[in-house]
Order: C-alpha cells, then structure tokens, then sequence
C-alpha cells in the first residue's frame, strides 16, 4: 500500500486540530486525495473526526448546521466543485442565518491537465470552471470565501477558515481547494497541536453600573430576545436576571430558539404591543429584527442593546435605535448586571408591583391557550393544529427537541409546546428545504434524545426526502417528522390577501401558486425505508398514532406523520 500524504491528508490533518468531530460530504471527483486519508486515519487506528457520506448538498449542510446548533462546535462539509456547491447555497445560507460555524469546501480546477504528470480529469477542463473561482459563488453568504492556492499553505488555512467561522458572528466560512493542490505531496507542520480556545471578550463593569442606573429607575421595562438561549448559559443569566427584577419577557415573531421558560410568569408572549405605548425601557438581548416595520419603536423608550453582535453584517437593514450598546459576552453581561444588582438592591416594593402585574396578564395568556387546546380537543375530523402541538407536548415529554421548519403554524408550535428549557427549540432559517437535514444534525449531537421535525406540507415537497430519509437510515439517527398538512401554501395565500383583498383571485375564488391538492401521500415516502408512517385524518386516531410514532423512535426507527390539519 502506497501512502500519499498530500492535500487530502493536509484537510484531515487540519480538522484534527480544530478538534472538528464530522465531515460531512457530498462527494465529487475531487475528493479521493480526501478519502485515501479517511482510510489511513481508520487503518492506523487515529483519532480523528467522522467521516459521512451524503447523497444530497442540503443534507450535507443542513447536518453541520444542526450539529453547530446544539454544540456550537463548527464541522467540515466537503461539496463538488461549483455545481455541488451551488446546490448547498440554500443551506449555507441558512447557516449564515443561524450563525452556524462550519468550514465548506470544495474544487476547482488550476491546470487543467496542462502540467506534466498530474492529471486532475478532463470534467474540469469541459464542464466544471467557474469565472471568478467557486469562492465567488458564496461571497455574499459566508463570513469569508477564498481559494488556498497551494499545499503549502492549505493545513493553516483550513485552520484558519474554522477558527474564524466559530468567532462572532459565528456562521460558514468557504475554501476552494484546487483539485492540483489536494493532489500535491504535503509535509506536516513540525508541531501540529490542537487550536487554542477563543479568548472572551467581556463587558466592561461602568458599562454594567450604567445599565443597572437604568433598571432601577424604569418603571415599564421590557426585554425583547431572538436568540438570547442559544446556549444554556444565556438561557440561565437571562432567566435569573428578570425573575429578580420582574423584567416581562418578549419572545418576538422572530425569536429562533428557546430563550426564556414559557412557563414562567414573567414570560408574556410573542406581542410586544401592550409595551408599546408604556415602556420607558427597551432591553434588546440578542435581537437583531425587534420592531415591524423598524421605526415601528416605542416612542418614549431608551434602548440599550445587549449583544455581542449588534448590527449583524449580513442583514441589509437593521435600525435598533440603540441609546446603549453593551458587547461583551451575553450571559456574562447579564450575570454581571444580575450581581450588581443583588449587591446594590433595589426599590422591592415596585418590582413586586411588577411582578403581580405580569404574571397575571401571563396567567390571562395561559389560560386562553388551554381554552384553544380544549375547544380544539372537542371537534372531529381533519386536525386543529393546536390539538397536534398539545399531543406532542404530551407525549414527548421534557426530553425532546424541536426542530421547526413550519411556517403559518410557527407561532401556535413555539406558544402551545411551552418549552422551559434551554435547547429544545430551534427554527430553521433561510430558505424552505433544510429541516429533515437540520434536525438529523440535532439529533447527531443529541444522543438518546428524542428530536421531532415539524413542518409543513409545502415545505416537506422543499426537503430532498428521498436523501434525508436514507441518512437517517444509514446513520441511524431516527427522527419524528410531523408534517401539518393544509394541502396548500396557505402562507403564499396571506401575502396575497394582504395586498389584494378584492381582486379578481378573491372574486374568482382562484389563487394560483397556493393549491397543494395534487399531492400523494407524503406519508408513503417512508415506505420504501421500512420506517413508521401513518396518514391522520381524523381526531379520534391522533392520540394513538402519535404514541406509535414516539414509540417507534424510541426503538430507533424514523416516524413520518402526515396529520390533515383545519388550517
Ligand atoms: C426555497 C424556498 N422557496 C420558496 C419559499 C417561499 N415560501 C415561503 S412559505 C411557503 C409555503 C410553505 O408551505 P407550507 O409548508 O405548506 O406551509 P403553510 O404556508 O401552508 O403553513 C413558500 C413557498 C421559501 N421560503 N423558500
Ligand atoms: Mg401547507
């Protein structure tokens, strides 16, 4: 056996010292300089990431961003050359979003065949060029995209390339890696060593006293977040810091994971409307869209802005209208804030004014949820999804994790499945398609754990099943894919009421780019993978094949649940 250590073996070499756990790949002819190094890693018994195989570009990413969601860990994603990575774009976009760190790859061509002794295939020379490079293909949707023109420095700048997609803003960075370099004899570095952790970066204590003057002279404070529980931490600072205070928390339209217990009295829902006119104080913790349309802002509020990353460099518009910016670490900057305030106390007699206020207009919230869930649980035939998202929140117990890729349901999944811990929810962001590949991530990094998908029928069309649910299969991670069928894109249906609520597709009962009528059976998808499938149509079998379905992941087998809903 001939050992080429070249540029395949450099990457692997790289991932090993980023402490990178998957590569996630979706194979081109490029990558066989990749896959000698696969198996000379398993042969010589060394330590080092996974390797999987996936039939599909949006599972390969949508699996890194999954994983980076739970862990926060970036992972290595190998793609093909410009057209494997232009079939990843909607996912890399999406990780973009979601502040997913992970290090894409992918090829190109830099002699095509032209240089002696090295023949990179003719694909490249006939097919494969891109004008530009293929990093010019993701430029605008990742943190930095560029070519490593050589072996000699491909391994630091693999390195590189992970380390800045973990630094704020977290998201995917992309490296071409020329078919000739990954060919090329490498020479390992003297002294590889693993990447040394990211330093902090802390708020600074005036900037803590300050906010704290604030907090105790607001009468009508209130804390708007998205993304403030990314991590179990912030979830904790966040939840200590307004118990304390009876500080009411929002968690808006665009909140895209767990930040704050549901339960907790001082939670008050996805509206901030009733604030609007009262508030004196706006506390924005990792919320980059707070207000619709932007100017949409309190009136007579200060706003300070806790984030490490205000104006986030791939939003086009942003206006935060920020009075105070606070950069450090989030849940350290609100666990500073949290000590200050113990330690120079504050007015009691308001904050427990406060906080009969607010857990009473949450208890009036509370209530009008279950009356929904009881009404929904009293009809018959198609699904109230109200009634789904209660048996799921049942049955699953507090151990799942959601995954939600729904759209018009979004809003009744994150209120009615009144999640109180950190990592337990997470939106899928970007564009429709990714949330099989996502959540198959999530549970990669979730072990026993349940991990439950829910989504709509047209986005379910969006996901490639086929090669999502043959990876779910192959790598035995066993999913519950809820699917609210409305048999139509109900939101496109919205957006055209709102801007023509008397036009001819009223008038004529007849509204193209909606109708899902002439779907199959999404159910049967399954089928052909000997997973549990099950079509429900009517109340009285929901509660019985939702407890079949959670049983089956259990035993490790992927559920797929195609539930007719009213709306
Ligand atoms: C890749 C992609 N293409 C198109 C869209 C536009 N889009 C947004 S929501 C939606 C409909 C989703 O339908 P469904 O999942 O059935 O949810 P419903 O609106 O019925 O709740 C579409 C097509 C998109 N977001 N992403
Ligand atoms: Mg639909």
């Amino acid at each position: 056996m001939k050992r080429y250590i070249d540029g395949g073996e450099a990457i692997f070499a790289a991932c090993r010292a980023l402490n990178i756990e998957y590569v996630f790949s979706c194979p081109g002819s490029e990558w066989a300089p990749a896959w000698e190094a696969v198996v000379r890693q398993k042969i010589d018994n060394v330590p080092g990431p996974v390797y999987l195989d996936l039939w599909h570009e949006t599972v390969a990413v949508g699996m890194a961003t999954g994983y980076a969601l739970v862990t926060g860990r970036p992972q290595a994603v190998l793609l093909h050359a410009g057209p494997g990575l232009l079939q990843g774009t909607c996912a890399i976009h999406g990780a973009l979003l979601a502040g997913a760190p992970m290090v894409v790859m992918s090829s190109e061509s830099i002699t095509y065949g032209e240089r002696p002794g090295q023949d990179p295939g003719s694909q490249w020379y006939r097919n494969l060029s891109i004008v530009g490079g293929p990093q010019a293909l993701v430029e605008n949707i990742t943190k930095w995209s560029n070519m490593a023109p050589t072996v000699e420095v491909l391994y630091e700048m693999v390195i590189r390339a992970g380390e800045m997609s973990m630094r704020a803003p977290a998201g995917p960075t992309y490296l071409n890696v020329p078919v000739e370099v990954l060919l090329t004899e490498w020479t390992p570095p003297k002294f590889a060593k693993s990447t040394a952790p990211a330093g902090r970066k802390i708020t600074p204590s005036e900037e803590i006293e300050a906010l704290v003057d604030r907090l105790v002279a607001a009468r009508n404070p209130v804390v708007l977040t998205e993304t403030a529980g990314r991590d179990a931490e912030g979830f904790n600072a966040l939840t200590e810091l307004c118990d304390l205070l009876a500080l009411p928390v929002i968690e808006p339209q665009s909140a895209v994971c767990a930040n704050f217990p549901r339960t907790h009295p001082m939670h008050q829902g996805a509206v901030a409307d009733a604030f609007t006119a009262t508030t004196d104080l706006v506390l924005l913790v990792n919320c980059r869209a707070p207000w619709y349309p932007p100017s949409n802002k309190p009136a007579n509020a200060a706003t300070v802005v806790i984030d490490d990353v205000p104006q986030r460099p791939h939003v086009v518009y942003q206006a935060l209208f920020a009075d105070a910016y606070l950069e450090g670490e989030v849940a350290d900057t609100l666990r500073q804030v949290t000590a200050v305030l113990k330690q120079r106390g504050f007015d009691k007699k308001l904050v427990e004014e406060r906080r009969a206020r607010l857990t009473a207009s949450h208890k009036s919230q509370l209530v009008k949820m279950q009356e929904a869930e009881t009404m929904a649980a009293a009809s018959s035939g198609p699904i109230d999804p109200v009634l789904l998202v209660k048996e799921l929140r049942e049955q699953l117990g507090a151990e799942a994790v959601f995954v939600d890729e729904s759209i018009t349901h979004s809003r009744l999944v994150q209120g009615h499945l009144m999640i109180d811990q950190p990592e337990r929810y997470y939106y899928v962001q970007g564009g429709l398609g990714q949330g099989i590949a996502v959540a198959l991530g999530v549970k990669l990094a979730s072990g026993n754990r349940p991990v439950v998908l829910t989504l709509g029928d047209g986005t379910y069309l969006y996901n490639p099943v086929v090669t999502s649910l043959a990876a779910s299969k192959d790598y035995k991670l066993p999913l519950l894919i809820v699917i609210f069928n409305n048999k139509q894109y109900l939101s496109m249906k919205f957006n055209h009421l709102r801007a023509y609520p008397d036009g001819a597709a009223v008038t004529h009962k007849n509204f193209p780019g909606t109708d899902l009528s002439t779907q199959p059976d999404l159910a049967r998808f399954a089928e052909p993978f000997d997973m549990f499938s099950a079509t429900i149509s009517d109340v009285a079998s929901l509660s019985g094949t939702v407890r079949a379905a959670v049983e089956a992941i259990r035993q490790g087998r992927t559920a797929v649940l195609n539930v007719m809903v009213t709306k």
